[in-house]
């Protein structure tokens, strides 16, 4: 590779961070069960114990998005002590995800729940979960909700839309002018009839609705197969309305495989969309790229390192493209030299200028073989086996 694209790979690297799930290191299952590692992290001191390792050979990494029920069982009390943890690891607390889904008065939804009590619980729990986002500096509450109906008829479809719409407007005044609200959408599951938020045009109104800090985050994984992401990207882009990611992989629905396992190009085509509108507006997108993935068979944290390495080689090559032919050839109507700007800048081979970047750094030029080297794994192996070997109920 020439000087001049490896160093648009090292500006784009240095540019590139993305945020780990402390609920990718524990033993997450399916519907069906549970097959538990040994080395899986159980409380929030191992997650961001083991996200710090991920940061630590890959330094792209610093943040970790946090959710509420698992990782702050006491509430904002345990603020404190995860940010402790956090320091400790070498990471910082990153978005904050109330849980709307787990408890048992969820059966009929949270905010859209018939019952005024229900939305009420919903709505201070999601309060609660600015309180402690307040209190660890985290800018972003990223909301999923698994409201919806399993039957036709069983609810009222406009009516929950109105309770969404109050709910969040309620909770959008509760902001500090520097939070943001991500709306995250899903078209079904849990829900398999009616989502209340299916598609990402419900959560764009739902979040012009709320409020000017409210904004969309698509998660990869939560789209129907055929439907083309990037372009959603695009349209939210123009809107000034796309806040966040949730990367993933998948073969048929919302499988949580690791980035680009299936379908590295479609990831590609996500970052392009992005760097074309940088490089038409000139200003950085405010995009929040977080993952959020589900490892039940592979080890978690090599999974992890994996996602990275693989974000920042799709990242990179979007960043080869070269936005001048292209527009000429879009112009032109040139479409096979259009797609071949693609095509070229996707068929490059960025990793030795990645390896380059990470010795500029003083990072290990191979993140995953210098976590095998590290111990860490053995360490830990042992040290989680017997608490491992028991069988929790919940999801993370
Ligand atoms: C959902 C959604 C949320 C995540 C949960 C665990 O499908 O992707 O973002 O918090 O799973
Ligand atoms: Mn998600
Ligand atoms: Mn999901």
């Amino acid at each position: 590779m020439d000087s001049k694209l490896s160093e648009k790979v090292l500006a784009a690297l240095d540019q590139f961070r993305i945020e780990l799930p402390s609920w990718g290191f524990a033993n997450t299952g399916t519907r069906f069960g549970k097959y538990l590692q040994a080395a899986a992290a159980s409380t929030t001191e191992e997650k961001l114990s083991d996200a710090g390792q991920v940061h630590r050979v890959t330094g792209a990494c610093p943040t970790v998005a946090l959710h509420v029920s698992w990782d702050f069982p006491n509430g904002l009390e345990d603020a404190r002590a995860v940010e402790k943890w956090a320091q400790c690891f070498g990471v910082s607390p990153g978005a904050i995800n109330p849980n709307l889904f787990q408890d048992q008065v969820y059966k009929y939804g949270s905010l859209g729940n018939p019952e005024e009590t229900v939305r009420t619980h919903a709505l201070e729990h999601c309060l609660e979960s600015v309180a402690i986002a307040r209190s660890l500096r985290s800018r972003d509450l990223s909301l999923w909700f698994a409201d919806g109906s399993n039957y036709p008829g069983t609810a009222n479809i406009r009516q929950r839309k109105r309770w969404f719409e109050d709910g969040l407007s309620a909770l959008h005044q509760e902001l500090d002018p520097a939070q943001r609200l991500l709306v995250e959408y899903k078209p079904f599951e849990p829900a398999f009839y009616h989502t209340d938020i299916a598609d990402w045009g419900m959560a764009l109104h739902l979040a012009r609705v709320a409020g000017s800090q409210a904004k969309v985050l698509v998660d990869t994984g939560h789209h129907y197969a055929a439907q083309n992401i990037e372009q959603i990207v695009a349209w939210l882009l123009d809107e000034g309305m796309l806040g966040g990611f949730h990367f993933n992989d998948r073969r048929y629905a919302d499988d949580d495989l690791t980035l680009g396992s299936i379908d590295p190009y479609q990831v590609f085509r996500i970052f392009h969309e992005i760097r074309f509108f940088e490089w038409e507006s000139g200003a950085q997108a405010d995009v929040a790229y977080t993952i959020d993935q589900s490892h039940n068979l592979k080890g978690k944290i090599e999974a992890m390192i994996q996602t990275v390495t693989m974000a920042q080689q799709l990242f990179a090559k979007a960043a080869l493209i070269d936005y001048e032919r292209l527009i000429a050839a879009q112009e032109a109507s040139d479409l096979i030299r259009a797609e071949s700007c693609l095509q070229d800048a996707f068929a490059a081979d960025v990793r030795p200028a990645i390896k380059e970047w990470r010795t500029s750094k003083k990072l290990p030029a191979d993140p995953l073989d210098a976590f095998r080297q590290s111990g860490y794994l053995e360490r830990v192996t042992a040290e989680r086996r017997a608490r491992n070997s028991d069988p929790a109920s919940s999801y993370a």
